[in-house]
């Protein structure tokens, strides 16, 4: 077990820095008042459970690594939600030209949905960790994904969780018409992205007036006495 959490360190490290600085993209549009294409982040490193079940399918030794480190890129498994599927772009374009990571493999799930329904777009990125014995580059995976997208996709994660990945018939063929149906949402927002944007705009704006002048504590009503 000891060596498991040596092993894993680095990527519970790379794991808490990269939510603070992806977590950062967004507060820095908040501070120019623009929309920000990231809406929020999660991140984890991947449960000892989930490494065994990987190992199996893949068939290499359950045992701290090169090799499984190697064959498992997404130990480190960072997520970024948008509200809008033209967000995505601007945060892939916004990764591959940071330097603090290097981007080396994309896979755009939404172009190329899988079978499933799943759509999403990943990034695997090499990302250099400061240790105590030096530095160490561990790989990371980056997925950037609607909330629509990501609501499907938690629902249908639990379902094959429950199911233990044997779906029945008439299960996943709701579960890719659901599929659909978040895709036409996320378009259908797309159409109304600029209403949208201004009415957030206008409601941020009447939230920071509201605090300034009374607290938390007033209603929309009030400021216009
Ligand atoms: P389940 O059953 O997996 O959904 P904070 O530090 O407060 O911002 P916190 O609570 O440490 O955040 O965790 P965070 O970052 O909000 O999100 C952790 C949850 O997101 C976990 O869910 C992960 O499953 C999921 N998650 C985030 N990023 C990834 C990723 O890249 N890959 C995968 N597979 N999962 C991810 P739970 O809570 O374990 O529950
Ligand atoms: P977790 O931590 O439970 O999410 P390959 O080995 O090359 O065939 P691999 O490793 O499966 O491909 O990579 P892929 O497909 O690019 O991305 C794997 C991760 O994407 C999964 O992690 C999920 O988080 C997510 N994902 C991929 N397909 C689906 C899907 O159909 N439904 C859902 N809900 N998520 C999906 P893991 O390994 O499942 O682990």
């Amino acid at each position: 077990m000891g060596q498991w959490s040596q092993f894993l360190e680095p990527y519970k490290q790379a794991v808490d820095e990269l939510k603070i600085k992806l977590k950062g993209i967004r507060s820095q549009y908040d501070l120019e008042d623009v929309h920000t294409p990231v809406e929020f982040v999660t991140g984890r490193v991947k449960p000892l459970a989930s490494i065994y079940d990987k190992t199996l399918e893949k068939g290499i030794p359950f045992e701290p690594s090169e090799e499984l480190a190697k064959e498992l890129p997404d130990i480190a498994g960072l997520r970024l939600m948008c509200q809008f599927v033209d967000d995505i772009e601007t945060v892939v374009e916004t990764l591959r030209n940071r330097n603090d990571l290097e981007v080396i493999e994309e896979r755009n799930y939404i172009e190329n949905k899988k079978p499933s329904g799943y759509r999403s777009y990943h990034m695997i990125i090499k990302y250099p960790v400061q240790t105590i014995h030096g530095e160490k580059t561990i790989l990371a995976e980056i997925q950037i994904r609607t909330l629509a997208m990501n609501f499907w996709a938690s629902i249908e994660h639990s379902l094959n969780y429950k199911y233990e990945s044997e779906l029945p018939e008439e299960i996943s063929l709701r579960l890719k018409s659901a599929a659909e149906a978040a895709f036409r949402l996320d378009e259908e927002m797309s159409l109304i992205r600029d209403e949208i944007q201004d009415a957030q705009q206008y409601f941020s704006a009447f939230k920071e007036t509201a605090t300034r002048r009374y607290g938390n504590k007033k209603r929309k009503g009030d400021l216009k006495r």
